[in-house]
């Protein structure tokens, strides 16, 4: 069939009277909103829709901001060694990784950006309180981090237990852990704290594995053991054919010992065959207080462990029904309110490897299945980081995915080049083997998604946002609420790329709740901590602590939830990993709310609403 039959005319002018009835109540709504023009209804009529859908005005949009807001970082590539200069911008595609972090603790969320160029500087951008951002990282000592291997991976957490955001980075050569001293300033402690990690990684996170209170780390490194981009000795470090590589990095367990003490730990708890990991996802997905693990493997199906008593079982079998060979972040949510997680795992959705997004739903049998193609998420390009985030306040999480591989001259094409090689195979291993990259484009100039969560399935919306002229190379995307407003905004750290910051703004007036929590006998971050928010007319919101999911990011550390138009809390609760829950009554809305882990069990309290 070459087209579909036109819809009648009348059944689209009386659906249309319906639904501009309240897009137009929605216009007089807004705050001086005056009778404005009806907005148009534009075509999109889909073969076999029951009605044609009007194009009002999204609830929200994402401003791109960056330079009003002073974010000002243009991410800097590694320069691996000459005698790689051929993939050199293949070796040097990945590094652009964000951190949102309240480092000082005033209350304002401040953002953190690597840059990956030996010698170049990251920025700390402080949160001036009026949505604008200075860099301090010189004054904290975060910014000279980068003179014998650039940056690639921040992760903030509290490994001392002290009340402050400490730094653990990932780099081209090891890991640095730089702890936070309360005054605005860092030290390094890698070698007295024993956490001595070498290898490129992308992939790195942290939790309580054991529930002891203390938060534990695990890292994977990208590449083998061993690989120096900077001086090579051996040039078998690319994956050896397309799926099955086994010839990558391993991951490996840092138990946190307290004290400011890390050891690695024996037999690393049972995790195997993590391989050439971008992203390491953390969620409690049965509610145990005890961690579970998703590692999103390069070139190999992915894996997932289950925590059973602090040691790991591997459940990859669960995930294992897709083809997708290049797993690339690591997103955990429960976007449309089912009280079961769900996971959402980029790949290579766009040519020259057309794979698809996952993403797998926890079933109440507790298996996995994926319906990322009916729900409408499985392509998104080349596909990097992702997030789950409410952006319009309607109690559902939306998806936003930024993609792109490497953009260089756009008549230049290296997946032609790739397709005259002939087939993937062993040969991949040798980086003398490939032809030179040059300036040419792999899977460049992408647009980004914004996938708006209708209820029902995810629609892509990017073209009704700011983000539609997103063409960068897109890596961490992270969330922030700038204003401590309830309106989160985006960061997305972009590969050689200047960072984007797209400011979230709403049209509707639909209520928010927020909560900060602070363990006492779980770990002091509450990491996998979860809140659940019951609203009168049922529906029940289930948010879990665990910020620095997704790929080479970290988002803000509040559990935010959107509550639609008229809110009633029924019932606002907290369960906290280390067993017990904290009843939280009525909070009042549109705020944050602290909360503290009653010191011992059984006297939970309520906190002031
Ligand atoms: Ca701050
Ligand atoms: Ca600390
Ligand atoms: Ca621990
Ligand atoms: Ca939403």
């Amino acid at each position: 069939m070459k087209s579909a039959r036109p819809p009648s005319k009348l059944l689209a002018a009386g659906a249309a009277v319906v639904l501009l009835g309240a897009a137009a109540l929605d216009l007089l709504r807004r705050p001086g909103g005056p009778a404005q023009e009806a907005p148009p209804i534009e075509g999109a009529f889909t073969p076999g829709a029951r009605f044609p859908w009007p194009r009002w005005p999204l609830p929200f949009d994402l401003v791109e901001s960056a330079a009003r807001a002073g974010l000002a970082n243009v991410h800097q590539r590694v320069v691996p060694h000459p005698s790689l200069a051929n993939l050199a911008p293949w070796i040097g595609a990945l590094g652009a990784g964000v951190a949102v972090v309240d480092y000082d603790e005033d209350g304002w969320p401040d953002v953190y950006l690597t840059n990956s160029a030996v010698g170049s500087k990251n920025r700390l951008y402080r949160n001036g309180h009026d949505g604008t951002f200075t860099d301090v990282a010189e004054r904290a000592g975060l910014a000279n981090l980068n003179a014998e291997a650039g940056s690639l991976r921040p992760l903030f957490f509290d490994f001392d237990d002290d009340g402050h955001q400490d730094l653990l980075l990932t780099t081209h050569r090891c890991a640095k852990l730089l702890r936070n001293d309360g005054r605005g300033t860092f030290t390094d402690v890698t070698r007295r704290s024993g956490l001595e990690h070498c290898g490129i990684a992308m992939a790195s996170n942290v939790f309580d594995y054991d529930g002891d209170g203390r938060l534990d780390v695990v890292i994977a490194n990208y590449m083998k053991e061993g690989a120096d981009i900077f001086d090579p000795k051996d040039y078998r470090i690319m994956f050896r054919g397309m799926s099955g590589a086994g010839n990558g990095g391993r991951a490996v367990v840092y138990h946190n010992d307290g004290g400011g003490r890390f050891s690695a730990v024996r037999g690393n708890l049972g995790i195997r065959d993590a391989v050439w990991t971008l992203a390491i996802g953390v969620y409690d997905l049965r509610g145990t207080g005890r961690p579970d693990l998703h590692f999103a493997l390069d070139y190999n199906l992915g894996r997932l462990f289950m925590n059973d008593g602090g040691r790991y079982t591997d459940a990859s079998a669960e995930i294992a029904d897709t083809t997708g060979m290049s797993g690339m972040c690591s997103e955990f949510g429960d976007p449309f309110n089912t009280g079961r997680p769900e996971l959402f795992v980029t790949y290579i959705t766009s040519l020259p490897a057309e794979e698809k997004n996952a993403l797998w739903r926890m079933l109440p049998n507790g298996h996995f299945s994926d319906a990322g193609e009916r729900l409408g998420v499985s392509r998104c390009g080349w596909a990097w980081g992702a997030k789950f985030v409410d952006l319009d306040n309607d109690t559902l999480q939306d998806l936003v995915v930024v993609n792109g591989f490497v953009s260089g001259d756009p008549k230049k094409s290296y997946s032609d080049v790739l397709w005259r090689m002939g087939p993937a195979g062993p040969w991949m291993e040798d980086t003398r083997r490939w032809p030179p990259v040059g300036d040419a484009t792999l899977a460049g100039y992408q647009h980004s998604c914004v996938f708006r969560n209708t209820g029902a399935r995810f629609e892509n919306v990017t073209a009704r946002t700011g983000m539609k002229d997103d063409l960068l190379d897109g890596r961490g995307v992270a969330v922030i609420d700038v204003m401590n407003d309830g309106r989160l905004s985006l960061v997305v750290a972009n590969q050689g790329q200047p960072v984007g910051f797209y400011r979230g703004e709403q049209r509707g007036r639909n209520h928010w709740i927020g909560f900060s929590l602070r363990g006492t006998r779980s770990n002091r971050d509450a990491l996998g901590a979860e809140v659940k928010v019951r609203l009168r007319e049922g529906t029940v919101l289930t948010r879990q602590l665990q910020p620095a999911n997704g790929f080479m990011s970290q988002s803000d550390p509040r559990l935010h939830f959107g509550l639609g138009p008229r809110p009633e809390i029924e019932r606002a609760w907290v369960r906290w990993p280390a067993g017990g829950v904290q009843e939280l009554g009525s909070p009042a809305l549109d705020r944050y709310h602290p909360v503290v882990e009653p010191a011992a069990e059984g006297r939970f309290g309520r906190i002031t609403p």
